[in-house]
């Protein structure tokens, strides 16, 4: 059977950026698959189990850093291959997605609450790139009649400050926009960093938007909390038994315009950068605020030995 068309379209708007954000890109991931069980024509159990396969790599082809999505998609496909019956297979599947989905929305609203706590009156904040689950930590604690200000990095090259800026301006909160360089110089200003993450590894390690790992340096020369807001889906099993998470490196044309540089000149353009676990203060999750050095324990509970030895 051909590819799923749907499969092909959500993983083409994942790579392009069209649906982007570590929780997002997760959401889409699972909901693609239940689309494809929802449309599958074919009876043969054998064949299902394959095509699903095929369908689910090419959502993971799409972007390769935020572990998200590949929970995401093996949530969704989760006992899916134990079931004999084409429908029960199917079934499972939608249900599977749609329980992700259901769980990744209610992580984030949890998470606003719990990190809204540790944000204070008269706190000034700082965040990075565009996270949905750190602006409604941030909003949350507007909401409840906090005065604060935010101050937002631009994040080139795709400037997801931008929306950033937005999303907190629309909500009436005091925003100030910056420009990636400016980090250090500002960071005098700073109570609190509250940033996203795309994968936290299992010895404690943040990968998130390029510039973290610099913004966290700041902070902590200054002696200014780091807070990542992560759900428990941006634990990465695979980097337990030793794997490396991935850093993407996109397109130089992100960069520079053609023809403003040489073509001798060479573009390096990784997307992702690491902070390690001494410069976090605090994983504010769903099922709590977690030191670094929990992250393991997290782990088990979550997926379990077996899936993390898979
Ligand atoms: P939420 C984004 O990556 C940023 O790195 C952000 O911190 C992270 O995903 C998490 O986003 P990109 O897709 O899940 O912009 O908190 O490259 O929305």
């Amino acid at each position: 059977m051909g590819m799923d068309q749907n499969i092909v379209v959500t993983a083409q708007e994942i790579r392009d950026m069209k649906i982007r954000g570590a929780g997002r890109i997760a959401r889409a991931g699972a909901d693609a698959m239940r689309k494809f069980a929802e449309s599958y024509s074919g009876s043969d159990i054998a064949a299902f189990r394959k095509d699903m396969d095929e369908a689910s790599k090419v959502l993971l082809d799409s972007r390769p850093t935020a572990v998200s999505l590949w929970n995401g998609v093996q949530a969704s496909m989760k006992g899916v291959k134990d079931e004999d019956d084409i429908e029960s297979a199917k079934a499972l599947l939608i249900s599977n997605s749609e329980q992700f989905i259901k769980e990744s929305e209610e992580a984030v609203r949890t998470i606003a609450k719990i990190g809204a706590k540790r944000i204070e009156d008269g706190d000034t904040i700082m965040t990075h790139c565009n996270s949905s689950v750190a602006i409604g930590a941030i909003v949350e604690a507007f909401k409840q009649g906090k005065d604060i200000k935010v101050f937002a990095t631009e994040s080139r090259p795709w400037r997801q400050g931008i929306l950033t800026v937005n999303d907190l301006a629309k909500e009436g909160i005091d925003t100030t926009l910056i420009i990636d360089s400016a980090v250090r110089l500002v960071m005098k200003k700073v109570d609190k960093v509250l940033v996203g993450a795309d994968t936290i590894t299992s010895h404690g390690a943040l990968v998130n938007k390029i510039g973290t790992s610099q913004v966290a340096m700041a902070a902590k020369e200054a002696r200014v909390q780091f807070y990542t807001c992560s759900e428990t889906y941006k634990f990465s099993p695979l980097t337990l038994d030793g794997d490396l998470v991935k850093i993407e490196e996109r397109e130089t044309s992100e960069v520079v315009k053609p023809g403003e540089i040489p073509d001798s000149v060479k573009i390096y353009n990784p997307v992702f950068d690491i902070t390690p676990a001494q410069y976090i203060d605090g994983i504010i999750t769903e099922i709590g605020l977690i030191s670094p050095g929990s992250v393991y324990d997290v782990m088990e509970r979550k997926f379990g030995t077996e899936m993390m030895k898979e």
